[in-house]
Formats: structure tokens, C-alpha cells, sequence
């Protein structure tokens, strides 16, 4: 399996980590001042150096309850770090964004991904997406951010999240996003109960569309506080399972905030599928 990105080709023959890189205020300092970037930078490249062939970095948190945060403040956030990361580093650049102006300017800096929570939702990010030649992840997200977790509901979690990204996957197709440039993801924990994560990892195979490869991201998430009782510093073990899971069940990209630990549940994955593991 192959993925298209701005300048080149991603090889998804195996299944690889995404490192997420949030950009986004400490309780010292705004992103855009020269040690956020650093650090930011940093931390990146310790990714790239434990094995993750794409970093996703984003400068609006999408946690809910987030404040809102404006394209400049946006742009100042992710832009320094994207060109830096262009120059030093190979692995495939992702913009996490929903917003139109940062797409474009991302992948004029050295992105070579989009990664839309929103799916190309907003007015205007069909088309810029198209027009920056980018591969896109299409994410399933019921509700907002903001309100997102307060009382989901579905019929069939998985036919409605199947159904979103096949309308998804035509409005792409419409305005020119080929089927080769699309990655596809069940949002895991956007707007969704533990019994709704779990239904969709477990049928994971049923939001296949055409060859577009899955990405899914566990790491740190609420379903481990629901299913385990575990604050959110206390997941790492939860979201290895997780990985190892997504993997076994036909996922190609792993994003997560844990590189080193699930690049390890990568190949045991992998070995296991090679061994002939069955999925269900
Ligand atoms: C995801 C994401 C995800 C994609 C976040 C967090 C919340 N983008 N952005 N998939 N999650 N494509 O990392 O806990 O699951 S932000």
C-alpha cells in the first residue's frame, strides 16, 4: 500500500508510527516564542530518532473544552517549527489543522500531509487541500470539540462512521483529491462513548474504502480512563494494547504521543499478522 503526499511517495507496505507534536501554550510561555519552537523541535526529532516516519503537529488543541485559537496565532505556532523540521528531518511533516490558511501555508513550508479532525468540513478546506497537492487524513468526529463528549449517540457507530467518510471520501473526489491521496480514520474518542471506540477498533476493517489506508490514534485517550480507571499520565500500557489491537486489525498508521513503546507494538503486531494471525 502506497499513499500519495505533495512531493513523494509514503511506502505503507508496513504499517508505521506518527508522532503527534502539539505546539500548543504551557503554562510559561505561548507557541511562536523561540524556546516553544525549540523545545517543540526537540522533542520532534527525539520522535524521528525512536522510529516514527511522520510527525503530526498541531497548534490548536481540540481537548474539549480548548479555547478557540485564531489563524495568526496558529500560523505562529506551527509554521517556525514545520520549516525547521523540513529542513532537518525527513519524515513526512502532517499539519494537524481545520482551518484552510494554515493548510496551505504548512504545506508551503515543508508539510506533506493534512490531518483534519473536521474532514474538509470548513468553508474553504476542500479546496485549499486540493490545491496544495497534500495527502489528507479524513477524521470522523460526531458534534464539536467543545461538546462533543457530552451525550453521544448512534444507531450503528459503524455504519454511521463508514457512511461520513464515504460522503467524505466523494466531496474529496470532487474537487480533485484521488483516492490515492486520502488516509481514513474512525476518530477514536471524538464524540464517542468506550463502547463506541471499541465497536470501531473491532470493526475497524469495515471502514475500509477502496485501498485508502486507516490511521488510528489511542494514545493517552479517555476510553483507557473508562475502561481502566487510569488518569491520563497512566495510559501508556492501555494505549500499547490499543496499538497492537488497531494493527492486528488492519490499521497503517499508529498516531500517538509514545513513540519508542509503540513502535515495539508495531512489530509484534506485524510479526503476529505474518505468523497468520487471524483478525476476527
Ligand atoms: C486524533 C487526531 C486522532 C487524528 C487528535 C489526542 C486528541 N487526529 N487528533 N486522529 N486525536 N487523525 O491526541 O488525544 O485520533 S487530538
Amino acid at each position: 500500500m502506497q499513499l500519495r503526499l505533495a512531493r513523494s511517495v509514503l511506502d505503507l507496505t508496513h504499517p508505521i508510527v506518527m508522532g503527534v507534536l502539539n505546539v500548543t501554550p504551557d503554562s510559561f510561555s505561548d507557541g511562536g516564542s523561540y524556546a516553544v519552537v525549540e523545545s517543540a523541535i526537540e522533542r520532534a526529532l527525539q520522535m524521528a530518532e525512536e522510529g516514527a516516519l511522520m510527525l503530526d503537529i498541531g497548534g490548536e488543541s481540540t481537548r474539549p473544552g480548548a479555547p478557540p485559537v485564531s489563524v495568526e496565532l496558529e500560523l505562529e505556532r506551527v509554521i517556525p517549527v514545520i520549516e525547521a523540521l523540513a529542513r532537518r528531518t525527513p519524515v513526512a511533516l502532517s499539519v494537524d489543522t481545520r482551518k484552510p490558511e494554515v493548510m496551505e501555508a504548512a504545506v508551503a513550508a515543508g508539510a506533506s500531509i493534512i490531518n483534519d479532525v473536521a474532514a474538509l468540513r470548513a468553508p474553504g478546506a476542500l479546496a485549499a487541500a486540493a490545491r496544495s497537492g497534500a495527502a489528507v487524513c479524513l477524521m470522523h468526529m460526531q458534534g464539536e470539540p467543545g461538546s462533543m463528549q457530552a451525550d453521544p449517540r448512534y444507531g450503528d457507530v459503524v455504519a454511521e462512521v463508514r457512511q461520513f467518510l464515504a460522503e467524505r471520501v466523494a466531496a474529496c473526489n470532487a474537487v480533485g483529491i484521488s483516492l490515492d491521496r486520502l488516509v481514513l480514520d474512525p476518530g477514536i474518542g471524538f464524540g464517542k462513548r468506550l463502547e463506541h471506540n471499541l465497536a470501531l477498533l473491532a470493526h475497524l476493517q469495515e471502514l475500509k474504502i477502496g485501498a485508502c489506508p486507516l490511521l488510528v490514534g489511542v494514545s493517552r485517550k479517555s476510553m483507557f480512563g473508562a475502561l481502566l480507571g487510569r488518569g491520563v499520565t497512566e495510559r501508556l500500557a492501555g494505549g500499547v494494547a490499543g496499538a497492537t489491537a488497531a494493527v492486528l486489525a488492519g490499521a497503517s498508521i499508529i498516531r500517538t504521543h509514545d513513540v519508542a513503546a509503540t513502535i515495539d507494538a508495531v512489530k509484534v503486531a506485524v510479526a503476529l499478522r505474518q505468523a497468520g494471525f487471524e483478525s476476527l
